[in-house]
């Protein structure tokens, strides 16, 4: 067990549909410490920076409309095991094959519009935290 960063998005339906709290509220109760957090706009060129790796599925254009359309939130945690146990926390991508319970099956309505975003690997959860946050920004040590 190794203590891990990850990225959590609350995407623009999160924001949108009133979500942020009953999000929030989710992760914390499932052990994950908060050690920065932003709201922000995406411009289309951040969220196609985000997102290069997917630059050249057929979602992508709709994706990136979609992050540069309101409000995210952003959020780095920390957390024994964080970034598989924040996957199990949202579920799966398609919210009609996420497992009950989870925060994707409870709230999304596609696999475009999925309420929440998190890194799929430790190496990911780093590089993806430093994208949006300098070092001095994220406060703490896990506990
Ligand atoms: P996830 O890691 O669960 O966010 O999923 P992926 O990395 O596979 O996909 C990244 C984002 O692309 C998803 F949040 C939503 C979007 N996507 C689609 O819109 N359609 C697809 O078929 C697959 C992904």
């Amino acid at each position: 067990m190794a203590v891990e960063r990850t990225l959590a998005i609350l995407k623009p339906d999160c924001v949108h549909k009133n979500l942020v709290g009953e999000v929030i509220r989710r992760i914390q109760d499932a052990g994950f410490s908060i050690r920065a957090l932003r709201m922000v706009r995406l411009s289309k060129a951040e969220a196609e920076g985000f997102y290069a790796v997917h630059k050249e599925q057929p979602f992508f254009g709709d994706l990136t409309d979609f992050m540069s359309s309101g409000p995210c939130v952003l959020i780095v945690l920390e957390k024994q095991d964080a970034v598989s146990d924040f996957r199990l926390l949202i579920g799966a991508t398609d919210p009609s094959q996420a497992d009950a319970g989870t925060i994707r099956h409870d709230f999304a309505e596609s696999k475009g519009q999925n309420i929440v975003h998190g890194s799929d690997s430790s190496k990911n959860g780093l590089s993806e935290s430093n994208y949006f946050f300098a070092d001095l920004e994220m406060v703490g040590n896990a506990d």
